[in-house]
């Protein structure tokens, strides 16, 4: 009975804060975001290919993080992820950009915007969704939502965030405070960009979400070391490998297992099995550069071959990440085909900390049919 009403009471709340993904309240903007946390199998290497030596997994160096055999979990394992819904009936799901791998849905607001995030949890483990802060979280409100439970986050963005010269936008990341180490190793992070004000504006009038207004494009990579072994769902892991407990114990004394479990990935990606990352010829890109963990070797060096970027006035094919880092680049593509973005860092390069990114000439032959 006491369930039930609880149901009921929270079907009720829903109810009301169920309205459009932008408002207006006291002067401020509202924008709201429906986000579940949700399990998946995820394969670090779908194409089960080693496209940058363009040879087999089996070979080394990829075979100990990508093969499965009875003492190694592989390219695939259980996961949780942050995805985007419609509406607070989350039945309608967002179509997610496979080029983001298994980082969350993209939050943006403007500088003093008001963002509504209703969290429901549907995986099988209490999470949360906070931003990075160096605030105490020990007390934080909705610090673990349960299996099954909802709750509403509200962000107040100051209105007197400082932009870099020339840039319209920064970057930040949210992520699962319930268990930190575990969480984030789980899969649970995702980008957050704030913009200048007047900057989100509909590209049409009939839109549902606004987009930013003279940006042709953002690419969002995020470069990590997610060790699988200290994820939350690890032991889903090790089940769905068929390896028993007692392997499992044994297991767990070989350096090399320990090793075989680190996937050194661009968006969850190795080997250069990522998901398209496709900019135009001519056409501004901006590059959000996100690095996100916890361990003493995570620091990156993002490097591109084929374009240069503009970071902080000048310009660069290279920018350091240290453990936490959230940087914004723009480009503006000139050097049309196939590109390797990586990591420079030798270790994490040979592990497969690669990716291709695509550069595309849009032409036009006069046989599209306008003007006829
Ligand atoms: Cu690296």
């Amino acid at each position: 009975m006491i369930i039930t009403l609880l149901v009921l009471l929270l079907n009720a709340a829903v109810q009301v804060i169920n309205c459009a993904p932008t408002g207006q309240e006291n002067n401020r903007t509202i924008r709201n975001y429906y986000i579940t946390a949700e399990e998946i199998v995820w394969n670090y290497a779908p194409m089960g290919w080693d496209n940058l030596r363009d040879q087999p997994l089996e070979n080394t160096p990829a075979k100990l993080y990508t093969v499965r055999t009875p003492t190694r979990i592989g390219a695939v394992y259980h996961k949780a992820i942050y995805r985007q819904y419609t509406s607070s009936a989350f039945k309608v799901p967002i179509a997610h950009d496979p080029g983001l791998g298994t980082l969350g849905p993209i939050i943006r607001a403007q500088a003093g915007d008001q963002v509504r995030i209703l969290f429901y949890n549907k995986a099988s483990k209490p999470h949360s969704l906070h931003p990075h802060t160096s605030k105490k979280t020990d007390s934080l409100p909705g610090k673990s939502v349960e299996p099954g439970l909802m709750y509403q986050y509200i962000w107040n963005i100051p209105s007197n965030v400082n932009f870099p010269v020339n840039q319209s936008s920064v970057a930040w990341t949210y992520a699962s405070k319930s268990n930190t180490v575990g969480d984030l190793n789980a899969g649970l992070l995702g980008p957050i960009v704030i913009y200048k004000p007047g900057t989100l504006v509909k590209p049409s009038p009939g839109s549902t979400f606004e987009r930013p207004q003279g940006i042709d494009q953002e690419i969002f990579t995020i470069m990590m070391t997610t060790d699988e072994g200290l994820s939350t769902y690890f032991s889903e892991s090790v089940e769905e490998a068929g390896i028993s407990l007692d392997t499992l114990e044994t297991l767990r004394t070989d350096p090399l297992f320990e090793e075989s479990n680190r996937m050194y990935h661009i968006n969850s990606y190795v080997f250069n099995n990522n998901a398209d990352l496709r900019v135009f010829y001519g056409k501004p890109v901006r590059w959000y550069v996100i690095a996100f963990e916890l361990e003493d070797e995570d620091v990156h060096t993002a490097h591109w071959h084929g374009s240069t970027l503009l970071y902080h006035g000048h310009r660069v094919d290279v920018v350091d990440l240290m453990s936490v880092s959230f940087e914004v680049l723009d480009m503006i593509p000139d050097n049309e085909g196939q590109w390797l973005f990586h990591c420079h860092v030798g270790q994490h390069f040979e592990a497969g900390m690669t990716s291709f990114y695509e550069v595309e000439k849009e032409e036009y032959t006069g046989d599209e049919g306008w003007g006829k």
